[in-house]
């Protein structure tokens, strides 16, 4: 009576209107309560998902130290092998530098011992061409004082040989012959070669004593077979006899007389013309 009364006029719209409020503030309730339920499941899932993240993060961290740990071993590991590895590559090239220093010491000491040799070689060498220099000098050296002194139209002188020939046509036994050669400051002509025999075979030509014997300065006196040359007393050593010759003919030949071109053994008191000659030696 008294909800009447408050509304008398509007009874039914009354209701209608509480029904209305009623249902809309049901309404506003029922969508507060999902908007607190969407917060409490949002700030659910929040958490959820801070626990899940949390507990992702903490097993990547336990993950990630095992993952370090491995790797710090192995990195050790690594480590230890590769500074066994160097220690040993040192040691290997200490003993290879230690090696070779010593075999470059040895080849420098045998270079050194060779230069050494060497050196002393050369300088001998030098040395005895520098002798034989001024020997050969000294040979020239008197050639030239030789040929001064045959400078008489009637010596010849023979450089190569280094020898003054006169020949002498006047004839004279082999000891005469020997004398007259002596009193000049020479002596009767001796050869040594097949050079010099063939410089006084040109002589005689010259000469025109082609077909005469001709006393050179050999004889067998001595001892009969033994062919010497006078002065140095030596026996000869070149030699260039005619066919047959020495033959110690008749009562005896012991001096040398060739015809020119070849040798003879010929009677010393025969009377020939005779070549002196003047050397350097
Ligand atoms: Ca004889
Ligand atoms: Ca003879």
């Amino acid at each position: 009576m008294r909800y009447r009364n408050a509304f008398p006029k509007y009874p039914r719209a009354m209701h209608l209107f509480l029904l209305i409020l009623f249902l809309w503030k049901t309404t506003e309730q029922a969508y507060v309560d999902e908007r607190h339920m969407e917060a409490f499941l949002e700030g659910s899932l929040d958490e959820i998902t801070k626990g899940l993240k949390g507990t992702v993060n903490q097993t990547i961290e336990t993950k990630l130290a095992i993952v370090n740990l491995t790797i710090e071993t192995k990195l050790a590991i690594i480590e230890t092998n590769l500074k066994e590895k160097f220690t040993a590559l040192e040691e290997k090239n200490r003993k290879k530098i230690t090696a070779l220093e010593k075999n470059n010491t040895e080849k420098i000491t045998a270079l050194e011992a060779k230069f050494t040799a060497l050196e002393k070689t050369n300088r001998e060498k030098i040395a005895a061409l520098e002798q034989e220099r001024i020997k050969d000098l000294a040979q020239i050296n008197k050639k030239m004082e030789l040929q001064a002194s045959c400078a008489d139209d009637s010596w010849h002188f023979s450089f190569s040989t280094g020898s003054c020939f006169k020949v002498s046509t006047d004839k004279k036994t082999w000891t005469e012959s020997k004398t007259f050669c002596e009193n000049m400051g020479s002596h009767l002509v001796t050869v040594d070669s097949a050079e010099e025999d063939n410089i006084l075979f040109q002589l005689l030509k010259d000469k025109g004593l082609t077909n005469h014997h001709v006393w050179y300065g050999g004889n067998d006196i001595d001892n009969e077979g033994t062919w010497k040359w006078v002065g140095s007393n030596t026996v000869m050593r070149y030699t260039n006899w005619n066919a047959g010759q020495p033959n110690n003919g008749g009562s005896g030949e012991n001096c040398l007389g060739p015809i020119p071109s070849t040798w003879w053994d010929r009677s010393c008191t025969d009377p020939n013309p005779f070549i002196c000659e003047k050397d350097i030696n």
